[in-house]
């Protein structure tokens, strides 16, 4: 009886580990992606081939991209730089059209990432990379309002310096971390509370500051996600993260892996075949922008070049 219990526990970790994945490549190939924006003001990049993923909040030489300086569960992770405490960069899953999510927060029963600081970093040592789901609360016409994030930061879940140089696996739902409220253009609400709470029928009013925000509870729908850098950290960032993990009860298993396309591989697939030597010699002779993918060696054209290099990884990735 013994034994079989532990098969069966065995079994569901196994599960747990074993969603589906979606693997979101990079926009460019090897090594990979650099996004950044020196402005005051957010910069938005949307992946072209991956439908709801952006580079975010990308302000003030904050870097973001999905690179090969770090690589998990494959060749990439998401690679993250913030040189002063004014700059961000995040990458983000979200549905556009204020209607579509994936499940109610009650449901959500596994959220895990990992994440990694690199030892040059000189942020404050409690310091690493918070993972966000947003929230909102549909109204009487199915629309999501009250978008808002719960943030989860190691710093508010018993907190103290953070391990360097060394990829931290984290599971968030199952294990009733605390998160925090950031009711979007609503203020920060610090008084993080359990998941658990956020997920009860009552829910959870923050009463943090005279900027009261919106309530969520377990009626709440999560339509998103988000990894970031900065605002606000003193100093240097460099990190990454990789591998984040969604289930909800009875609902969608989400495995995000981030990876670095191969070179060649024009639609972003993973893999260089027909389709890309097609999008070559469609495209064949057009001048290209600095955010475009078809121009493999992002010399401005698409030309012979480009063509060699489709040809010479013909058949590789996947
Ligand atoms: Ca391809
Ligand atoms: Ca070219």
């Amino acid at each position: 009886m013994r034994t079989l219990r532990v098969w069966l526990w065995l079994f569901a970790w196994g599960m747990a580990l074993a969603q589906p994945e979606t693997r979101v490549y990079s926009v460019f190939m090897p090594p990979g992606d650099w996004f950044t924006h020196s402005g005051a003001n957010y910069a938005f990049f949307p992946f072209f081939h991956h439908w709801n993923w952006y580079y975010g909040h990308v302000q003030r030489d904050g870097v973001v991209g999905i690179r090969t300086d770090y690589p998990r569960s494959g060749n990439g992770s998401v690679f993250f730089s913030t040189p002063t405490a004014l700059a961000k960069s995040d990458i983000e899953f979200r549905f556009l059209d204020g209607q579509t999510y994936w499940g109610r927060l009650r449901d959500l029963e596994w959220l895990s990432y990992e994440w990694y600081r690199d030892g040059r970093s000189t942020v404050g040592a409690h310091i690493h990379l918070p993972l966000r789901i947003y929230v909102g609360n549909l109204d009487s016409q199915g629309r999501i309002r009250d978008l808002g994030y719960l943030i989860y930061e190691l710093s508010m879940n018993g907190g103290g310096a953070v391990p360097v140089d060394t990829w931290v696996q984290e599971e968030l739902a199952a294990s009733n971390r605390r998160f925090w409220q950031n009711p979007i253009n609503g203020g920060n609400f610090f008084d993080a509370q359990p998941l658990s709470v956020w997920q009860s029928e009552e829910g959870y009013q923050p009463r943090d500051g005279d900027r009261i925000g919106v309530r969520y509870n377990g009626d709440s729908v999560v339509c998103g996600v988000s990894v970031g850098a900065g605002t606000g950290w003193n100093g240097v960032f460099i990190g990454a993260v990789a591998n984040i993990i969604l289930r909800f009860r009875h609902g969608v298993q989400l495995h995000f892996n981030f990876e670095v396309r191969p070179a060649g591989d024009v639609n972003g697939d993973g893999q260089v075949d027909d389709t890309d030597l097609l999008w070559i010699l469609m495209l064949f002779g057009t001048n290209c922008s600095a955010y475009c993918p078809y121009d493999l060696n992002r010399d401005g054209t698409v030309d012979d070049t480009d063509l060699l290099i489709v040809l010479t990884h013909f058949g590789t990735g996947g």
